[in-house]
C-alpha cells in the first residue's frame, strides 16, 4: 500500500520539485489532513528514471538508476485456477505468435499501411479482457489485439484486416485494427483519437443502465493519451454517473518518443483516481495474475453498480510505436532491464517450474498447436481475395440501415407523457423505470 499524499517534514518551505506533489508547499501537516490509499499489487517497484539530454545538436534520452534488481515472481492469483491460468497464457502466446506472423507480413510486402505491436503488453490485453463476462463490453486500442482474440476473433480477421481483404472485418475499408462488432461479440472499434473511447464506452454503460442492467465496460488508454481533455471529460462523467467503466492505463514508459517522465507530475498515474473520486490500483502490467485479479474485482464492482475503477498497469512497450519506427530514442538498458520482466517467460516458468501445471511435453504441445492454428489462419488470410474494385464506392458511406442500432438488452419501459398545456406544442417526456 502507498499512501499517495507523501507526508513530508514541516520544513516551513516549497518543497523541491521532486516527481510526486512538485511545488506543493510543505509545512506543518493540518489536523484535517486527508490521505488517500492506492494499493500497489507490485512485488517489485522498479527505480529507475530518464532523463533528455544532448550529443551534440541531437536530443536523446538516458537512464538512470538500479536496472540490475532481481526479477519479481509471479504473484499467486486470488482468483485464477489452473485451467484459467493456463488459458491465459495460451491466449498471450498467441497474441505475440501472431504479432511475429503479421511482421513476417509486413516485411513481405503483404500489409497495406504499418502494423502495431503489443509486444511486452500481452499479460495486460489478454488477462483483463479475460475477467470480463460475455454480456460485458470491450473496446481495445491499437496494442490489444490480445484483447481481441479473447474476445473471440480469430487470427485470420487481424491477418486480413492487415492486408486489406476483402473478406476483413471491415471489407478492406481499412487497413490497420479500427474494426469491433457490435453485434455479437460487444466489441467496440478502437478510435484513433486518443482517449475518445472514454467517453464512448461511458455512454454503452448509460445505454445498459437504461436498459435495467449494470454491466461492466472495458477499455485502454496509453500514459501519453490519458493526457487529453476527453479522458478527463468521459472518466469524470462515468464517475458521476456511478458507470460500470474499467479503464486499464497502459503505463508503458513511453507515448511515440516521450518518456512518461516528460507526459506527467504525478508518479503514479493511478493517483489520478483520487481527483476523479473513484478507486485506483497499481498493477504490475507484465504479470498476467495481478492484472486478471485487479480487472476481475473492477468488473465486480461494476455488476454491482458500483461503478468506475482505474487500473494503472505498469509495464513497457518493447518496440517502436508502430513497425516504421526503430525506437533508438529509447536507451538499450531499459530494453534489456524489461526484457528480463517478459510475460510470456515469466508465466511459462511459473506454470511449468513453480507450480508444475504444464509439464515441459505439456507446454510443448501447446506451443505447436498455436503455431499450427496460426499457420492455417495465416494460409487462409494470404489466399483470401482482395476488394473488387466495383465495391469501392459502397460501404464507406452509410448505406441505408446500417446505423440503425437497437436495443442489447431489451426495449426500455417508456411512457409517454403528455406534460404541455393545451394549445402549445406537445412536450413528450419519457421516462425510464
Ligand atoms: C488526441 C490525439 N493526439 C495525438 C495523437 C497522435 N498519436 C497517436 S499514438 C500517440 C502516442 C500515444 O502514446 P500512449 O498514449 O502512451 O500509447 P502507447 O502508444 O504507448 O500505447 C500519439 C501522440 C492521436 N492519435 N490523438
Ligand atoms: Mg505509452
Amino acid at each position: 500500500m502507498k499512501n499517495s499524499t507523501k507526508k513530508t517534514k514541516p520544513t516551513g518551505k516549497n518543497s523541491s520539485h521532486s516527481r510526486n506533489g512538485a511545488g506543493r508547499r510543505t509545512s506543518v501537516a493540518l489536523p484535517q489532513q486527508r490521505t488517500y490509499d492506492i494499493p500497489d499489487y507490485r512485488l517489485e517497484k522498479p527505480s529507475f528514471t530518464v532523463r533528455q539530454t544532448r550529443k551534440r545538436d541531437e536530443c536523446c534520452y538516458e537512464v538512470s538508476g538500479d536496472l540490475n534488481a532481481p526479477v519479481p515472481p509471479i504473484r499467486e492469483s486470488k482468483y485464477l485456477d489452473k485451467r484459467q491460468c493456463i488459458e491465459i497464457y495460451r491466449w498471450m502466446v498467441l497474441n505475440r505468435k501472431m504479432e511475429q506472423a503479421l511482421e513476417n507480413l509486413y516485411k513481405q510486402g503483404k500489409v497495406v499501411g504499418g502494423v502495431y505491436f503489443g509486444l511486452g503488453q500481452e499479460a495486460c490485453s489478454c488477462a483483463s479482457a479475460f475477467a470480463l463476462g460475455k454480456d460485458d463490453w470491450l473496446a481495445p486500442m491499437i496494442r490489444n489485439q490480445g484483447s481481441l482474440l479473447v474476445r473471440g476473433f480469430e487470427a485470420r480477421d487481424m491477418m486480413m484486416q492487415y492486408m486489406a481483404k476483402a473478406d476483413s472485418p471491415t471489407k478492406g475499408r481499412d487497413g490497420t485494427s479500427h474494426f469491433g462488432d457490435i453485434s455479437q461479440r460487444n466489441v467496440v472499434s478502437p478510435i484513433s483519437m486518443l482517449g475518445d473511447l472514454v467517453p464512448v464506452m461511458a455512454g454503452v454503460a448509460l445505454g445498459a443502465r437504461l436498459q435495467g442492467r449494470n454491466i461492466a465496460v472495458m477499455t485502454y488508454i496509453g500514459d501519453g493519451g490519458q493526457s487529453t481533455g476527453v479522458t478527463y471529460e468521459g472518466i469524470n462523467f462515468a464517475a458521476v454517473q456511478n458507470l460500470g467503466l474499467v479503464l486499464l492505463v497502459e503505463s508503458n514508459l513511453w507515448a511515440y518518443s516521450t518518456p512518461s517522465e516528460m507526459q506527467y507530475r504525478v508518479q503514479d498515474l493511478a493517483e489520478r483516481a483520487i481527483g476523479y473520486g473513484i478507486p485506483g490500483v497499481i498493477v504490475d502490467g507484465t504479470d498476467a495474475c495481478q492484472v486478471y485479479d485487479a480487472a476481475h474485482e473492477a468488473v465486480e464492482r461494476a455488476h454491482s453498480g458500483e461503478g468506475t475503477t482505474l487500473i494503472e498497469a505498469k509495464m513497457m512497450r518493447m518496440k517502436g510505436h508502430a513497425i516504421h519506427d526503430a525506437a533508438d530514442y529509447v536507451p538499450k538498458p531499459m530494453f534489456e532491464y524489461w526484457r528480463r520482466r517478459d510475460p510470456i517467460a515469466r508465466f511459462e516458468n511459473y506454470l511449468v517450474n513453480v507450480k508444475k501445471w504444464l509439464t515441459p511435453q505439456e507446454h510443448q504441445k501447446l506451443i505447436s498447436e498455436i503455431e499450427s492454428y496460426l499457420e492455417k489462419e495465416r494460409e487462409f488470410a494470404v489466399n483470401s481475395p482482395m476488394p473488387s474494385p466495383e465495391s469501392a464506392e459502397g460501404g464507406v458511406y452509410c448505406d441505408d440501415g446500417c446505423h440503425q442500432i437497437k436495443p442489447k438488452y431489451g426495449v426500455p419501459k417508456a411512457r409517454l407523457r403528455k406534460s404541455a398545456p393545451q394549445g402549445t406544442r406537445q412536450e413528450k417526456a419519457i421516462h425510464f423505470k
